[in-house]
């Protein structure tokens, strides 16, 4: 097992795999930009590195600083958590050159994951679902317009080297097709530094259902059930909850069995999520992408399923076995996350500065994941996540309750929150139908449409 672990990230997740590392007896180093320098994950490591200033790209997304810190203090291992250099096959790579564990799959996978349009193609090949499309990056127009009449209208186009929503084009006729293509393939350019895009069939107002897993480096796979994350606002999730309202058990077995069979197929080797979007007039499930990371909302699978997917995470890449078999996983009762940030809850403007009061919830079947408290400062710098909330119930019903009650014992002043938006949402009769898609929050906070005289 690894003695010392270099944390690549900041704020709850660094602190969520100091959790990890410390049940562990792990060692723990810190990184903080100059924003960062009180933060709590800097305290409650057991060695902290300033890695350079506020910005980013030359702090927590910066290769060589990075590495300089865990050459000096001797980790033998990097967590990146999410977001920053979580998915850079880069940085895999150059942990290899150096000796040090990357904690994710290999840079191979990464690699393949990250370009859209293969991974689309690895996973068809290995039997997944996905969505009727071009095979790979669109050639030319005339190769596009071919796809296009084929799939029928409306169809979308993605950025090969894109994901979580950026690059895309939504095309509903024949006539739009040739300049959003080059405009598509223009942004990609200049986003992704890569200009390939694919079509896929658009589907209106899909569900979003991902299937989290875990692999080791004998070849185990096992998969921990799906999460729904359709609550979301220009592709920032809001709301994610576990399990999906609408998968049934043998939906459920036969989904896992599906990533299961395709993540072997590829060699995944670390926790990893498998997103699928649903068609709500059919039920029928199709693979998106797939992410190699530690995601924002794994908590809800940790809450339905007792595992602490951070310990195994590492557990597995420090080459040990899985330690649980897919017949060791149980599920029960219902999670849900809000993601409370730190932003106006209805412009939904940033917020940054410092807390003064504060105050959490806790009680039975809740669950905080957060790195602020009284008289913290929110930088401007980084992403508004300040908190996760989750609660835990025997069904949805309860965990809904609990998680109203919750947010309503939540003091963050100095601030503005999303609690009150999501007290709202809670309160919403579609939400609480389970009636919920990606076009949710459009119609939630669409003004109400005026009374017939
Ligand atoms: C789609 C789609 C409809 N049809 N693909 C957005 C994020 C990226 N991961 C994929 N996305 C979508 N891809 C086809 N063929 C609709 C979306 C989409 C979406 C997906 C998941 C969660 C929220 C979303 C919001 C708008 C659009």
């Amino acid at each position: 097992m690894f003695k010392k672990i270099l944390i690549a990230n900041r704020g709850e997740i660094a602190l969520r795999v100091i959790c990890a590392c410390r049940e562990m007896g792990i060692k723990t180093v810190a990184v903080f930009s100059e924003a960062d320098e009180h933060s709590l994950h800097v305290r409650f490591a057991d060695e902290a590195v300033c890695i350079g200033p506020a910005r980013s790209s030359e702090s927590y997304l910066h290769v060589p600083a990075i590495i300089s810190a865990a050459e000096i203090t001797g980790a033998d291992a990097i967590h990146p958590g999410y977001g920053f250099l979580s998915e850079s096959a880069y940085l895999a790579e150059v942990c290899e050159a150096c000796h040090i564990k990357f904690i994710g799959p290999g840079p191979s996978v990464i690699r393949l994951m990250g370009e859209k349009s293969r991974a689309r193609r690895a996973m068809k090949k290995a039997g997944v679902s996905t969505l009727p499309g071009s095979d790979g990056a669109v050639e030319s127009e005339e190769d596009a317009q071919k796809v296009a009449l084929d799939l029928g209208y409306p169809v979308i186009i993605k950025a090969s080297n894109g994901g979580g929503g950026r690059g895309m084009r939504i095309v509903r006729s024949p006539e739009e097709l040739s300049q959003a293509l080059r405009t598509a393939q223009r942004e990609a350019q200049a986003a992704f530094g890569i200009g390939d895009v694919y079509l896929e069939k658009y589907l209106e107002a899909p569900r979003h259902i991902e299937v989290q897993i875990l692999g080791d480096e004998h070849g185990n796979v096992v998969h921990l059930g799906e999460r729904e994350c359709s609550v979301q606002r220009r592709h920032q999730k809001l709301i994610e909850e576990a399990p999906s309202a609408v998968i049934s058990d043998e939906q459920r077995a036969a989904l896992g069995k599906m990533v299961v069979d395709a993540a072997k197929a590829v060699g995944y080797a670390s926790a990893g999520t498998f997103e699928f979007l649903m068609d709500t007039s059919t039920g029928q499930l199709y693979f998106i992408e797939a992410n190699t990371r530690l995601q924002v909302e794994h908590g809800v699978t940790e809450l339905v399923t007792g595992i602490d997917i951070v310990k195994e995470q590492i557990r597995v890449a420090s080459g040990e076995r899985l330690s649980f078999t897919q017949d060791d996983v149980q599920m029960s009762g219902h999670a849900i996350e809000c993601r409370i940030n730190a932003e106006h809850p209805t412009t939904f403007a940033p917020s940054p500065g410092r807390i003064d009061a504060f105050c959490l919830p806790g009680g039975p079947g809740i669950r905080v994941d957060t790195f602020i408290h009284a008289e913290a400062t929110v930088p401007p710098n980084y992403d508004s996540l300040v908190a996760k909330l989750m609660s835990f119930g025997r069904d949805r019903e309860e965990a809904i309750a609990r998680m109203r009650r919750a947010l309503e014992m939540t003091v963050i002043e100095g601030i503005h929150t999303s609690v009150p938006m999501h007290l709202r949402i809670l309160a919403d009769e579609d939400f609480q139908q389970a009636r919920i898609s990606t076009a949710f929050m459009e119609r939630f906070l669409a003004p109400p449409t005026p009374p017939k005289a």
